[in-house]
């Protein structure tokens, strides 16, 4: 079996439904000769879509499921009915996923928000079944049409983890011992470079605000990082979107570096990676403290970079704290909601999909004519003109009662005919 916890990007096959076939039928029925057609619609194909969803963290269900689709739409049928509609697939993906076309290039959507959805491949619309094609000279028509095929495409899905707070660092100077001490997030922590191979997200709880923010730790960078030394810098993007940075800088140089020296790396990788980086709120968090080596070192940092760093130990919390609240102070998080709010059915389906449902919603409440009233209008004209009767649209005015004049609520008046058939059975 595959084995992995995190992955940021993955390629996925996505096929939509296709719609289903329109149906060639006839009416058979005892004492009804010549039913004339009935074959009922295809259903619409399903479509695919990508749904962002707070609670996704990784790409890695889509990694181990890589061709998703969704359900074609059933035949129509006699007696009028109407095919099945395919069933949807909804694909939930972490908030930050770029999605491009693979074959173009081209990016389709990029799920920013909580709920946000994308049809990603579109189902196919269902074909007409023979009733639609009756008409005067042709009452038994076997025409129907197909449905059309469902979208498919190959993407390629990046993520760019939505953190409030990126940590960056040269290896081994204590980001993932930091995060472990302000988070329940439990990466691995080791004395040797690189051991932190994938980015690793951790949520900060404020006691009593139920609030809180997320802090993404990532792969050490070194020198040349930009060029691909080390692990690259593919893993900065993942603090792209971080409102907030925070350098984390081994102070004892445990590893023989200069903690100048460090500094000046980082800012110069992420210069390289995209100067705007350099333009975020950032904090310097001076780490081991508990260590001499770093007390003696730290007022030599000051000088060389006229950077007045937090001290701090990440492996037994002193001075962090202090780091927690001034991040609090830049970020101000907003206190959560308990419960997620309901999203709207519409949520779930792509723009064009919610207008159209939107449209045929008011019209059935008789804001806008039905189209099958508006293609009747010449006719009602004509009737209107003729008996000097306006007509609305959508509605078929009473026949007049013969005899009974055309007396508004005509409708309600009981035919004579019918008085006198009730005389008859009434005398017998
Ligand atoms: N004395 C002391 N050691 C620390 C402190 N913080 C981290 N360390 C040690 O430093 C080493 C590296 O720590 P990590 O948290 O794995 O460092 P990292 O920055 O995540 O390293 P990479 O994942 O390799 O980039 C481990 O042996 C830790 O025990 C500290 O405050 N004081
Ligand atoms: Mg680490």
């Amino acid at each position: 079996m595959k084995a992995r916890t995190f992955v940021d990007t993955v390629r996925l096959k996505v096929k939509a439904g296709d719609g289903g076939d329109g149906a060639a039928s006839f009416r058979h029925e005892k004492f009804v000769p010549f039913g004339g057609p009935d074959g009922g619609d295809g259903g619409r194909g399903g479509n695919v879509l990508l749904v962002g969803d707070e609670d996704v963290d990784s790409l890695v269900a889509i990694w181990h499921e890589p061709e998703r689709r969704a359900g074609n739409g059933g035949r129509g049928m006699g007696r009028y009915r109407h095919g099945a509609d395919g069933s949807d697939v909804r694909i939930p993906v972490p908030l930050g996923t770029v999605v491009r076309d693979e074959d173009t290039g081209r990016e389709v959507c990029e799920v920013v928000r909580h709920g946000e959805a994308f049809v990603v491949a579109k189902g196919g619309a269902g074909g007409a079944g023979n009733v639609h094609f009756k008409s005067s000279v042709n009452q038994a028509p076997t025409r129907f049409t197909e449905g059309s095929k469902g979208e498919e495409a190959t993407l390629r899905l990046d993520l760019k983890l939505l953190a409030d707070v990126g940590l960056v660092g040269l290896p081994s100077a204590g980001k993932s011992s930091l995060l472990r001490a302000v988070t329940a997030a439990h990466p691995k922590v080791a004395a040797y470079p690189f051991t932190t191979l994938r980015p690793v997200m951790g949520t900060v709880v404020l006691p009593g605000a139920f609030a809180s923010f997320r802090i993404a730790d990532i792969p050490g960078i070194v020198e040349g990082a930009h060029e691909g030394v080390g692990l690259g810098d593919a893993f900065l993007r993942h603090v792209e979107r971080s409102r907030v940075l925070v350098f984390v800088i081994d102070m004892a140089g445990v590893d023989g570096r200069d903690p100048a020296d460090d500094y000046a790396t980082l800012v110069s990788e992420l210069r390289a990676r995209d100067p705007e980086l350099l333009e975020r709120p950032r904090f310097v968090v001076a780490n081991k403290m508990d260590l001499p080596a770093a007390r003696e070192k730290l007022p030599e940092f000051v000088e060389k970079t006229g950077v007045e760093p937090m001290p701090v130990c990440a492996a037994d919390g002193t001075g962090l704290e202090a780091l927690v609240e001034a991040l609090v102070a830049v970020l101000k998080p907003e206190p959560r909601p308990a419960g997620r709010p309901d999203l709207p059915p519409e949520a779930g389906e792509g723009a064009a999909i919610a207008a159209a449902r939107a449209a045929a919603r008011a019209e059935r409440r008789g804001g806008a004519a039905p189209a099958a009233a508006r293609r009747r209008a010449p006719g009602a004209k004509r009737r209107a003109e003729k008996t000097g009767r306006e007509s609305v649209p959508g509605h078929t005015p009473p026949r007049p009662i013969e005899g009974r004049g055309e007396s508004p609520g005509a409708q309600d008046v009981v035919p004579e005919e019918r008085f006198s058939r009730l005389g008859s059975f009434l005398k017998r």
